[in-house]
């Protein structure tokens, strides 16, 4: 059995960009059915004891799609909130360096960022990603996340579902995706990954206790 974690922060810790609505929508209702039918849909296949990136490696080695589709979100959205912080700061040491050497600078990875996520079409992830030795802007459709993708680790995402920013911004993505990075995104975590890459490892795993940036 998989748990819906509690959020590290206010539901109201983000307005105006992200209303308080729409985080207690989004954690309480769609997190939350994701957790429920991951649950259920595991214990069907004869799974669930098992940690959540297991599930998620499992239900894509069977093809098991309804599995995969619900196991990922759930992973995504604990992933997503944990790329989240009340607590601005600009990236710093190794981390900025390497942010430096593929982008230019953050504002060369802001737009990359926005561009990547306003172009991709229908819903999805855009991720900031370690890829071998590089960083990389890349998004993902639907539940498809990094977990099954060998060498890709991921340091940041944020959602492109509408139910994530339509009722905040509309139709407005790239607003949402601009508004997000440079107000919202959480450079201790993404340097924690980053950092993490170097034993080969992703740091963040779902259930597992997150250290407190604050
Ligand atoms: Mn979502």
């Amino acid at each position: 059995m998989i748990e819906l974690p509690a959020l590290p922060y206010d539901y109201d810790a983000f307005e105006p960009t992200i209303s308080e609505e729409t985080m207690r929508l989004h954690h309480d209702k769609h997190h939350a059915t994701y957790v429920e039918k991951t649950n259920a849909l595991a214990a069907k296949a004869g799974l669930g004891v098992e940690p959540l990136e297991d599930i998620i490696k499992a239900a894509k080695a069977k093809d098991d799609k309804p599995l995969f589709d619900n196991a990922a979100q759930a992973w995504n959205h604990a992933f997503f909130w944990a790329s989240m912080t009340p607590d601005q700061a600009k990236p710093q040491g190794d981390l900025a360096a390497a942010i430096d050497a593929a982008f230019g600078d953050l504002a060369g990875l802001k737009t990359k960022f926005v561009d990547e996520g306003k172009g991709h079409f229908g819903s999805g992830w855009v991720w900031l990603a370690k890829v071998g030795g590089d960083l990389k802007v890349l998004s993902t459709h639907d539940a498809e996340d990094l977990v099954t993708e060998a060498g890709k680790t991921p340091l940041l995402v944020c959602d492109l579902w509408e139910h994530a920013y339509y009722l905040d911004h509309q139709n407005d993505r790239a607003g949402f995706l601009g508004k997000w990075f440079d107000q919202l995104a959480n450079w201790a975590f993404a340097a924690e990954q980053f950092a993490a890459t170097a034993k080969s490892d992703t740091l963040f795993k779902y259930g597992a206790p997150q250290p407190d940036y604050a």
